[in-house]
């Protein structure tokens, strides 16, 4: 080990955990891995990042949401610092890739991994947050731990959150042994950085190596259940019909002319659907479906929301058919704070690579956290722009460039002591 040399960054340790953690849950079948939030698979890595966590003897603490915290202590902190917080989340969606998230707890740990090797200590402590559930796939809201962290969402109420598979949150946390006892939110941190890909084309279009982010972009979840009448499917006329299933789909195609008239901010998705009784034969009595609507501009954000409840409105009584929404998530648009998005920008120009300003399209555990500390984003390239998908990836050298970027950071904002 090196003594008393300037952090440096161990790029091959880094990518070496970024391959490892990304085995943990691996789909043999469909590709990917899946490791949703407090499943076993996911217990499976937060155990290896405790693991990791530990071997570079930080101090590992788990708050009643389950959000893990890995602090390398300052020579002045008596546990009561407000530390430099880097972070992001290791649950992920269903057949993901291996970086969203990982990569930016993984890159958070090579700070700290680097500071060890230089045997020097920060004059501020540094923690390593990794937080709960911020996928939502199983849970809703998703950015739920550091939603809760930032006093957004009551600890007792995110713990009672049922889950898609029925399932409480507070429960499954207990079965893996990751309800722990610090009270979130005790810790409020100095600062925020969260290191993330940028799981859209932009960077890699414009050919560009570093996203500094300034903005992420509001976000608008509601479950819609529609309810028509079953009827037999070469008897019923189509004047009288009541027709679910016909109905959710025109909502479907409404979703895409809002998208389309807004000039391209908005973003329409409807990810899951069902009907009942799914049968060939049967006109479906009842459509199930989820709509995801985003917006940069929080006005443009409830104008498109106020066109899809104008045109439930409408819908319903053209067809008979009852309709009901419920709001799953609403954030609000964010903006980053301004110094530390100059500090990310100043240190792409240090370290000579090509940086860009940009928006977030996906949430992140940065907004929550910027409700209570100030908070900012450095983004990489995504090769084609795809995440959530197995096919995510990212080049080693732009990972690496990217860690180097959170590191140069990170020093700059501390002080060294040997
Ligand atoms: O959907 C999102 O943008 C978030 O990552 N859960
Ligand atoms: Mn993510
Ligand atoms: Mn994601």
């Amino acid at each position: 080990m090196n003594k008393c040399s300037a952090p440096r960054l161990n790029g091959s340790i880094l990518l070496q955990q970024v391959r490892a953690l990304g085995e943990i849950g691996a789909d043999q079948v469909n590709g990917g891995r899946t490791r949703i939030a407090l499943t076993d698979a996911e217990k499976a890595g937060r155990d290896q990042l405790v693991a990791w966590m530990k071997e570079l003897d930080l101090d590992v603490r788990v708050d009643r949401i389950g959000n893990i915290f890995g602090t390398l202590r300052s020579v002045s902190d008596q546990g009561d610092q407000a530390p430099l917080m880097m972070g992001s989340h290791i649950d992920t969606v269903t057949n993901a890739g291996a970086l969203d998230g990982c990569y930016g707890v993984l890159a958070a740990l090579a700070v700290a991994r680097a500071f060890r090797e230089a045997g020097v200590l920060p004059s501020r402590s540094i923690t390593i947050g990794t937080f709960t559930n911020e996928e939502g796939v199983r849970y809703q809201p998703d950015m739920l731990g550091s939603l809760v962290y930032a006093r957004g969402l009551a600890v007792d109420e995110a713990l009672a959150t049922r889950g898609t598979d029925g399932t409480r949150l507070g429960d499954e946390l207990q079965r893996i042994g990751y309800a722990g006892d610090l009270e979130p939110g005790s810790v409020i941190p100095h600062e925020y950085l969260e290191l993330h890909i940028e799981q859209g084309p932009i960077l890699e279009a414009e050919n560009t190596q570093i996203g500094v982010v300034e903005t992420l972009q509001g976000i608008s979840w509601q479950r819609i259940v529609v309810q028509g009448n079953a009827n037999h499917a070469g008897t019923t006329p189509t004047r009288l019909r009541h027709d679910a299933g016909y109905v959710a789909c025109a909502v479907v195609a409404e979703l895409r002319d809002i998208a389309k008239d807004s000039g391209a901010t908005t973003l329409a998705t409807v990810g899951c659907m069902s009907f009942e009784p799914n049968v060939i034969n049967v006109i479906p009595r009842r459509a199930t479906f989820t709509v995801d609507l985003r917006d940069p501009d929080e006005a443009l954000l409830l104008s498109a929301e106020k066109r899809l409840s104008q045109f439930l409105a409408a819908i319903s009584t053209e067809e008979g058919v009852q309709i009901s929404t419920e709001q799953l998530v609403r954030f609000q648009p964010v903006t980053f704070d301004a110094g530390l998005a100059d500090e990310i920008e100043d240190s792409a120009k240090r370290c000579g690579f090509s940086h860009k300003r940009m928006t977030s399209g996906a949430g992140h555990d940065a907004q929550m956290i910027a409700r209570i500390a100030p908070s900012a984003m450095i983004f990489v390239p995504s090769r084609g722009g795809i995440s959530h998908n197995p096919r995510e990836h990212t080049d080693d050298d732009q990972l690496l460039k990217g860690a180097e970027v959170l590191l140069d950071v990170v020093v700059h904002r501390l002080s060294l002591t040997h």
